[in-house]
């Protein structure tokens, strides 16, 4: 079986994108659908900028799958960038004849640009900010979504919402199950709390007007998950890092809390943990989910929680100083066609991210090449620990 694992290569003006899934068992059911609507739930959220008029993204599946189930071999997705169209001489592969693309010297300060340039010996920004560029996370979106299809098949759903925008904070929710996100794609920013939802979009439009971008925090949360993914034994294998690794890596992110870390931070012993209770129609139960679905990096059967923080996009219509790498005389950062906030989209990412570590965790623990190979071995499992 070979491991499961997932790259993408792709420049954000480029041709397009290219995401490649290994290690997906075969037999599953891909739903088409599916896969486009993640791509456009990446586009969603009230504060994008003019980009995403351009772009209507779609996955097209060039490997790995026929007649809409998987095959076991690796599986290549495709997104196309639309804009390409507009930069075919500036980001052609090859030399365009008379043609000699302008050098981008004035590096955005929070972005990749300048250490990027350093360190690969670029003199052209443009060289380091096309991958640095969050576009990319249109692939991982892609990828994601066949790792959802693969936990859809488990059992397992993931969802999301955006807990805040800059100042503005969403009502706390105690307990959220699956069918209380039915409704987040609708609104504008993706969060659950509706009054919330007119001030953050308020808070956008003010902003905007001042030329400014905004950060903020969300939530993933996964459930229907398994008792025991991941593994104490070893700090590879726990789930815990791996999660804060696989979402603090989409750009902008800054950190990563799972459960109620910060808050838990705070409190006594007493009231940082989840009891536990056996009865005999549930088996092992819990009354709280502080600890987020994780204990000793293993999910215990709880609902996963995984919050983050993403920090304003550092292309302002407003730029900050900065100097030419040229001639290193003060000037300002480059000034680019850009999103004010993109939390809501964030989020989607996250989900995605979140698949795909789970899926690669499932994958570790249950092996298997057809998936009912993969539902049988979850079932013993399941009977080994009476998990209900
Ligand atoms: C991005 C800058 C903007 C965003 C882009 C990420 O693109 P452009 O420079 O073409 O205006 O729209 O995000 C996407 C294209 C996308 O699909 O999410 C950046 O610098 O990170």
């Amino acid at each position: 079986m070979t491991a499961f694992r997932f790259t993408t290569a792709g420049e954000s003006h480029g041709p397009g994108l290219t995401a490649i899934v290994e290690g997906v068992p075969a037999g599953l059911e891909l739903d088409r659908e599916a896969l486009d609507r993640d791509m456009a739930r990446r586009q969603l959220g009230h504060g994008r900028g003019g980009r995403m008029r351009i772009e209507t993204d779609t996955v097209e599946v060039r490997s790995g799958v026929r007649h809409g189930r998987t095959l076991g071999s690796p599986i290549a997705l495709l997104v196309a960038n639309r804009d390409y169209a507009n930069w075919e001489e500036r980001m052609n592969p090859w030399p365009v004849e008379g043609f000699e693309p302008e050098e981008v010297h004035l590096p955005r300060p929070g972005h990749a640009d300048l250490v990027g340039a350093q360190k690969y010996g670029h003199a052209d920004v443009r060289n380091v900010l096309e991958r640095a560029s969050a576009r990319e996370t249109a692939a991982r979106v892609a990828a994601g979504a066949v790792a959802r299809g693969f936990l859809t098949a488990l059992g397992v759903e993931v969802h999301s919402h955006v807990t805040r925008i800059a100042s503005v904070v969403a009502a706390e929710r105690d307990s959220l199950a699956p069918a209380d996100f039915r409704g987040v794609d609708d609104d504008p920013v993706r969060t659950l709390d509706p009054e919330a939802s007119k001030a953050m979009v308020a808070e956008i439009n003010r902003l905007r007007k001042a030329n400014e971008s905004l950060g903020g925090t969300f939530e993933v949360i996964a459930f229907g998950l398994i008792p025991g993914l991941g593994s104490h034994v070893s700090w590879e294998g726990r789930l815990d890092g791996r999660l804060a690794q696989a979402v603090c890596s989409i750009q902008s992110i800054k950190g990563v809390a799972i459960g109620e870390a910060w808050d838990v931070a705070a409190r006594p012993g007493s009231e940082a943990h989840d009891e536990i209770f056996w009865s005999e129609a549930q088996g092992y139960f819990r009354e709280t989910n502080r600890a987020g679905g994780l204990e000793g990096g293993m999910t215990n059967g709880q609902p996963l929680s995984v919050r983050a923080a993403i920090k304003p996009i550092s292309t302002l219509t407003k730029p900050l100083r900065s100097v030419d790498i040229v001639t290193h005389a003060p000037a300002q950062a480059l000034r680019e066609r850009t999103d004010s906030t993109v939390v809501p989209a964030a989020a989607v990412v996250a989900e995605a991210m979140v698949c795909l570590t789970l899926a690669r965790a499932y994958r570790e623990k249950f092996g298997g090449d057809h998936i009912d190979d993969v539902r049988a071995a979850i079932d013993a499992y399941k009977a080994r620990i009476d998990a209900r």
